[in-house]
Parts: structure tokens; C-alpha cells; sequence
């Protein structure tokens, strides 16, 4: 019985590895393309998300916050952090600017 128990929590491993979840949060790094203030997003070119099965690409991202769109500037660096919500959207929680893009 215990042999099965150990099989039962790897195959979870597995599902919960390859799914995207509502709730989950995903530290992402990039660099600011745009500031969209009246859409209230961020253009950003982010590399691959391995925990989202994305590539890296430029994409647009909706913030919690619009105050967060004002502590940033276009062509900085940000580490960022990604919430997927029960619609599976994705939403900027929070974001740190660091500095000029190398
Ligand atoms: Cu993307």
C-alpha cells in the first residue's frame, strides 16, 4: 500500500507541474516596452515563463494597481510578479523597476 501512495503523489507532481491554476503566482523578469496608462497595462518583453509554458515574447499585462504603472519607466528592467485569475488572465500583483535594460 505504501509503494501506491508514493505513485499517487508523483503522478500529482506531474498534473500540478504542467497546469496553470488560478491563484498561482509567477516571479517573472523583463523589460518595459510600454506604459499604457489608460489601459492600465504594461508592455513588456519578458523571457520564457517555464511555470506559465510560455517562450519569451512582448505581450501586454493588466496591473492590480495603477500606481505601479508610475514606478517604472519604459527601457528599465523589472522583476515582476504574475497572478493568473479564475478567468485565467494574467495580472501584474507586483513589480519592482531595476534600473536601465543592459
Ligand atoms: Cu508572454
Amino acid at each position: 500500500m505504501k509503494k501506491l501512495g508514493m505513485a499517487v503523489v508523483a503522478g500529482c507532481g506531474i498534473i500540478f507541474g504542467s497546469q496553470v491554476w488560478a491563484g498561482d503566482e509567477h516571479t517573472v523578469e523583463g523589460v518595459i516596452k510600454d506604459i499604457k496608462m489608460s489601459d492600465k497595462k504594461l508592455t513588456i518583453s519578458h523571457g520564457p515563463i517555464k511555470t506559465l509554458g510560455m517562450d519569451g515574447m512582448t505581450m501586454d499585462f493588466a496591473v492590480s494597481d495603477p500606481g505601479m504603472l508610475e514606478v517604472v519607466q519604459k527601457g528599465h528592467t523589472v522583476s515582476f510578479v504574475i497572478e493568473v485569475d479564475q478567468k485565467g488572465n494574467f495580472i501584474i500583483t507586483d513589480i519592482e523597476d531595476k534600473g536601465m535594460a543592459k
